[in-house]
C-alpha cells in the first residue's frame, strides 16, 4: 500500500471506531445522520465516483465536473468553486490520486467551510426561551414537539406556547404533541394576540420553575410586514418578562426548497433577528449541500437538522460529522 491509501484506511478505520465509539455517548446518531443525508450522500457520491473513475485521473475537467456535482446539490455556486479551488490546490500539493484520499480532502475542506459560521451561542445554565420561526410548512411546529423530546431527555422541565394563533388547527396540532410527550401547552383561542400567549407561558414557566419555553409561532399572517410587526413584539414581550432568561431565535428552513429557502432566510433576516438555523427534512432531498450555503452565504450556524417526522428525528449538526457522512 501506499502511505496516501494507508491513510485513507486509517482515517475510515478512526471513523468506523468514532462512530462505535459515540454510540453509547448519543444513541443512533450516526444512524439518523446517514438517513437524514441518504439521498444527498447517494447522489453526490454517485456522481463524485462517476467523475473520478470515468477518467481515472484528477485533472481540470473533473474538477469542472465536481463544481458542477456541488452546485446541483446546492452548495451554492461561489462556495462550491471556492470548494473545489481548495481541493484542486491541495491536490497540486500533494499529487493526490486515490479517490479515497480524494473524497477525504474533500470532507476536510468541506467540514472548514462549514466551520466558517459564526457559532451556535452557548447554552447557558438558567432558564431559556426557544423562538421558533420560519414561513408556513416548513416544519416549525414539528421541530419544536422534537426539541421539547430532546429538552425531556437532557432532564429539562419544558412548556410550549401555542403563538400560532393564525392557523386554524395549529394550537390543535402543538396540543397534541403536548399530550403525546407528556409537555404542557400554553394556549388562547384562535385569533388571539400571540404576544399575549407567550406572556402567559412565561408567567406560567416561572411560577412551575420551568427550564425551557419553546415557542411556536405562525408562518403567514395577512401581510409579510404584520407577520415582521408581530415577531417583533412577541421577542419585546419575551425581552421584558424573562430578561434573566436566555432567549435564542431559530429559523427553521425547509431543506427540500433549497436555494428557495435560502432567499426566505434573506427576507427574515432583514427583519427578524436569528440565532440560528435548523434544517428541516433533510431526508426528504438531495440539496444537503444547502447547509454548506447557510454558514457560508447566510453566516448562520445550522445548530439541528431534521430527519423524519417522528419526536426524536433530530439531531445536532456538528460539521465535521456532517461533511464525513455526506461525502464520506
Ligand atoms: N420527512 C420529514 N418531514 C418533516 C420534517 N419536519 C417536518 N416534517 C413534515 O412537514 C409537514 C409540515 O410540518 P409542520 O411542523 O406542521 O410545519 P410548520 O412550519 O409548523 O407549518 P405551519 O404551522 O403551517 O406554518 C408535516 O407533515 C411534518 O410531518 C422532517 O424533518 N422530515
Ligand atoms: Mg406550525
Amino acid at each position: 500500500m501506499t502511505k496516501d491509501v494507508e491513510e485513507a484506511a486509517e482515517f475510515l478505520e478512526m471513523t468506523r471506531e468514532a462512530e462505535v465509539a459515540d454510540e453509547g455517548r448519543r444513541p443512533g446518531f450516526w444512524k439518523k445522520l446517514k438517513r437524514g443525508l441518504f439521498m444527498t450522500h447517494t447522489e453526490l457520491l454517485e456522481k463524485v465516483n462517476a467523475a473520478f473513475e470515468g477518467r481515472g485521473v484528477l485533472d481540470e475537467e473533473t474538477f469542472e465536473y465536481l463544481e458542477e456535482v456541488l452546485i446541483t446539490a446546492d452548495v451554492g455556486v461561489e462556495t462550491s468553486l471556492e470548494l473545489v479551488q481548495r481541493v484542486r490546490q491541495e491536490v497540486q500539493k500533494g499529487g493526490e490520486k486515490d479517490l479515497v484520499r480524494f473524497r477525504q480532502l474533500l470532507v476536510d475542506e468541506m467540514a472548514l467551510l462549514l466551520q466558517d459560521a459564526p457559532p451556535a451561542p452557548a447554552r447557558g445554565s438558567g432558564s431559556m426561551v426557544t423562538l421558533m420561526v420560519g414561513v408556513n410548512g416548513v416544519g416549525k411546529t414539528t421541530t419544536i414537539a422534537k426539541l421539547a423530546r430532546q429538552a425531556q431527555l437532557d432532564g429539562e422541565k419544558v412548556l410550549l406556547a401555542a403563538a400560532d394563533t393564525f392557523r386554524a388547527a395549529a394550537i390543535e396540532q402543538l396540543e397534541k404533541w403536548g399530550q403525546r410527550l407528556g409537555v404542557e401547552v400554553i394556549r388562547q383561542n384562535f385569533g388571539a394576540d400571540p404576544a399575549a400567549v407567550v406572556f402567559d407561558a412565561l408567567h406560567a414557566a416561572r411560577s412551575r420553575g420551568m427550564d425551557h419555553v419553546i415557542v411556536d409561532t405562525a408562518g403567514r399572517l395577512h401581510t409579510k410586514e404584520h407577520l415582521m410587526k408581530e415577531l417583533a413584539k412577541i421577542r419585546r414581550v419575551i425581552d421584558r418578562e424573562a430578561s434573566d432568561w436566555q432567549c435564542r431565535t431559530l429559523l427553521v428552513l425547509d431543506a427540500t426548497t433549497g436555494q428557495n429557502a435560502l432567499a426566505q432566510a434573506r427576507q427574515f433576516l432583514e427583519t427578524a433577528q436569528v440565532d440560528g438555523v435548523v434544517l428541516a427534512k433533510m431526508d426528504g432531498t438531495a440539496k444537503g449541500g444547502m447547509a454548506v450555503a447557510v454558514a457560508r452565504d447566510l453566516r448562520l450556524p445550522v445548530l439541528y437538522i431534521g430527519v423524519g417526522e417522528g419526536a426524536e428525528d433530530l439531531i445536532e449538526f456538528h460539521p465535521r460529522e456532517f461533511a464525513a457522512a455526506l461525502l464520506g
